[in-house]
């Protein structure tokens, strides 16, 4: 199996991503947007394929929950998949002729170190709360979206454990903080969780509906529809809340708040018979179902804007 079909160690990948932006010097730069809670550098890579001017951005998120390790999979697998396309796909092409395109392949770096030494099903970072044993905030409850209401939690030791206040945590503030002063660029923000084969949409954090509901509905439709035709899996898809359940304090939330009325969670695969441990055998069908969703989705958005 290739590269791209099996899982890494937070090690690996970082050399990966020095080793992919060494090869690629014209195209390819490496950010330190942040560092986690033990320390670790936050990396995100920028692929900029063509230089044309006042070009909209794409960010991708991976790895926010450390046992979803089909997340980082793949981010490797997109930029893989975008470097060796370009030129000559022409949905690749269109997409980075029209948007650079940020990816951060972990954005928890402590709990996928810890789910490779310790406990594979960690889920929350690592960081020590006052007052208590347990370990670890939630980050996609840590962002400033109805922050800590229905659906969070209060408790250090639970799984959704929101956090002292919104962004206390290193890893969502450094992703917010790019974010906000990437703002005017970045159109589309797409954040890859696993599993159970969604493309959700906001809100999460409320019943409302957004203003762009049916846009965004019309997109993760033809999203999935796509998805089905090429690989016969089914993705559900819809608004967060209406869709799993009320989650507040999630990263696609706060991003639309901020403007980015382009934001999606898509949760891969699969639909529980393997849950978080999918083999590796399954890396490459789910890593392709995901490419072709964002294909859809990014240019439906270069189409509109
Ligand atoms: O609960 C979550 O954070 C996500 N599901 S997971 O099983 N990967 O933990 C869903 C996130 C949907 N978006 C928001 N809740 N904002
Ligand atoms: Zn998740």
């Amino acid at each position: 199996s290739s590269y791209y079909q099996r899982y890494h160690s937070l090690e690996e990948i970082y050399y990966w991503i020095n080793w992919t932006a060494q090869n690629n010097p014209s195209t390819v730069k490496v950010i330190l947007i942040g560092s986690s809670y033990e320390k670790r550098p936050l990396y995100a890579l920028k692929l900029t394929l063509n230089n044309r001017p006042n070009k909209t951005a794409l960010w991708i998120d991976c790895g926010i929950h450390a046992r979803e390790w089909i997340a980082p999979a793949f981010c490797l697998w997109f930029v893989q998949h975008s470097l060796s396309f370009y030129g000559r796909n022409k949905d690749i092409t269109n997409i980075l002729d029209n948007m650079d395109v940020y990816v951060l392949p972990v954005m928890n770096p402590d709990g996928y170190k810890y789910t490779w030494t310790t406990d594979r099903m960690w889920r929350k970072n690592r960081s020590i709360s006052k007052g208590s044993s347990c370990i670890g905030v939630d980050l996609n409850r840590n962002f400033d979206a109805n922050w800590c209401t229905m659906g969070a939690s209060h408790e250090p030791c639970s799984q959704i454990y929101c956090g002292a206040f919104p962004e206390s945590e290193p890893e969502s503030q450094a992703v917010a903080d790019f974010l906000r002063s990437h703002k005017d660029s970045v159109q589309l923000y797409l954040t890859i969780h696993s599993y159970s084969q969604m493309l959700l949409f906001p809100y999460s954090c409320t019943l409302d509906e957004v203003e762009n509901h049916q846009d965004l509905l019309e997109m993760a439709q033809e999203a999935a529809q796509n998805i089905k035709r090429h690989y016969g899996n089914n993705y559900k898809y819809g608004a967060g809340a209406k869709t799993i359940y009320l989650a507040p304090g999630g990263s696609d939330d706060w991003v639309y708040n901020l403007g980015i009325k382009y934001s999606f969670t898509f949760e891969l695969q699969d639909r529980g018979e393997y849950g978080f441990l999918l083999p590796p055998s399954h890396i490459s069908k789910a890593c392709k179902e995901a490419v072709t969703a964002v294909k859809a989705i990014a240019l439906k958005v270069i189409e509109k804007t």
